[in-house]
């Protein structure tokens, strides 16, 4: 059975919407309802499914009641008028361009976000003839300049893969919508425990859920969460046919790991509170980017935009790639891994691992230095993964 979430808090709406007993069997764990096709009761009800009369499943591709749960549950979080689950995060970004952007059109990114969610338009998409420049979204004069006529969308990554750079989303959506654009945000890094896109005028906010929403790293997924329902509209029917959906097994293990998400994010922030304090006083560190800390240089953009700092801080090493490649062979606790938002510690190397793909000079420009490493706090004991940086670091 369904609860009243009007006017909950978001902890409620996080362990509840969605998540109501299944009223067939009363079991209070929702269902998977592992099933790629749903009958009809003759060809008449088939053909009103079909044409968007009356409640129902067809196919799991266009929508399955495991996978519309997780849809309700996001949905609820991010406070949307529709939501698109996909197989992964990339596939949401897939999905976008491919639903809002036509040949010639262009669109502004950010230039320091996941290097593949960049080049996949910088490169891939560009083949198509969709256009985009990639700047430092978080001078807005910078946006201003690389608006065209041909702009559709800005495409924001707050805080940012992996640098932690911070974008104004009020500011921006102001830029956008005065352009007659749109403004799509990924909010991957904060979640909707930290960060609420739409409620700062974000048209449309995704996520690679395989991140901090299902929290367990065991399982990939997106999911794209639109403020109006006329852009779910637009978007719902080019995902169906795009094909990069979600599986009802992989969408019930994530509404699992959600449950926890509000305890998860509250309790990985706790500790990267405390590693970034002990990085920012090291002897052997350069300097750190944390939300967090006031020396990062939107401190003040973070405490008004975000609900807290968060759990991701990259920072460099004195003595640059050498010295952090010396740190993360070294460490044990910690986990040398990519992906991030996870119940455990994760460290890699940008660089030479998730924004590999990017050409040195454009990673550069994007302020994403050889030597950054990036540390994805988990919910170990803090003392522990201290202990496991004072270790790596005595043989750096
Ligand atoms: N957006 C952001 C901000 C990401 O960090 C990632 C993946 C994606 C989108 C794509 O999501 P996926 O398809 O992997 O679900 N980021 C990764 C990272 O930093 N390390 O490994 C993957």
């Amino acid at each position: 059975m369904s609860h009243d979430l009007k006017n909950k808090g978001l902890a409620t709406r996080n362990i509840h919407a969605g998540q109501y007993s299944d009223p067939a069997t009363m079991a209070v764990a929702p269902p998977i309802i592992q099933s790629s096709t749903f009958c009809f009761d003759n060809c008449a009800h088939g053909a009103a499914l079909f044409s968007g009369e009356g409640e129902g499943h067809i196919y799991t591709r266009m929508g399955n009641p495991t996978i519309g749960r997780l849809e309700e549950a996001v949905c609820a979080l991010e406070g949307g008028q529709g939501a698109i689950a996909t197989g992964s995060g990339m596939a949401c970004i897939n999905n976008l361009v491919f639903s809002l952007m036509n040949a010639g059109d262009h669109l502004v990114g950010t230039s320091s976000q996941y290097g593949p969610s960049r080049m996949v338009i910088e490169r891939d998409w560009s083949r198509f003839a969709v256009k985009s420049t990639f700047v430092d979204t978080s001078k807005a004069d910078e946006v201003k300049a690389a608006l065209t006529p041909e702009t559709k969308a800005i495409f924001v990554e707050t805080p940012a893969n992996p640098t932690i750079v911070m974008t104004d989303i009020k500011e921006i959506a102001e830029i956008a919508h005065n352009h007659g654009a749109l403004l799509i945000v990924d909010n991957t890094f904060a979640s909707p425990i930290l960060q609420r896109p739409l409620e700062l005028g974000a048209d449309v906010v995704f996520h690679s859920m395989t991140k901090f929403i299902n929290g367990h790293t065991d399982v990939v997924s997106g999911m794209i969460v639109t403020s109006t329902k006329d852009l779910y509209a637009k978007i719902k029917p080019v995902a169906n046919f795009l094909g990069a959906c979600m599986d009802p097994h992989q969408a019930w293990l994530v509404l699992r790991g959600l449950k926890t998400l509000s305890l998860r994010v509250k309790a990985c922030q706790e500790n990267a509170i405390k590693a970034a304090a002990y990085l920012e006083s090291h002897p052997k560190v350069e300097w750190v980017r944390y939300p967090g800390l006031k020396s990062h240089p939107q401190h003040e953009l973070a405490l008004r935009q975000m609900d807290g700092p968060g759990a991701l801080i990259s920072f460099e090493v004195k003595g640059g790639i050498e010295a952090g490649t010396k740190l993360l062979d070294n460490v044990d606790i910690m986990t040398l891994a990519v992906s991030l938002g996870g119940i455990e510690t994760l460290i890699q190397h940008p660089s030479s691992m998730t924004h590999a793909t990017m050409p040195r000079e454009s990673r550069l420009a994007a302020g994403i230095t050889d030597g950054l490493v990036r540390v994805s706090i988990g919910c170990e004991d803090i003392e522990d993964i201290i202990a496991d940086f004072d270790h790596a670091f005595s043989l750096v």
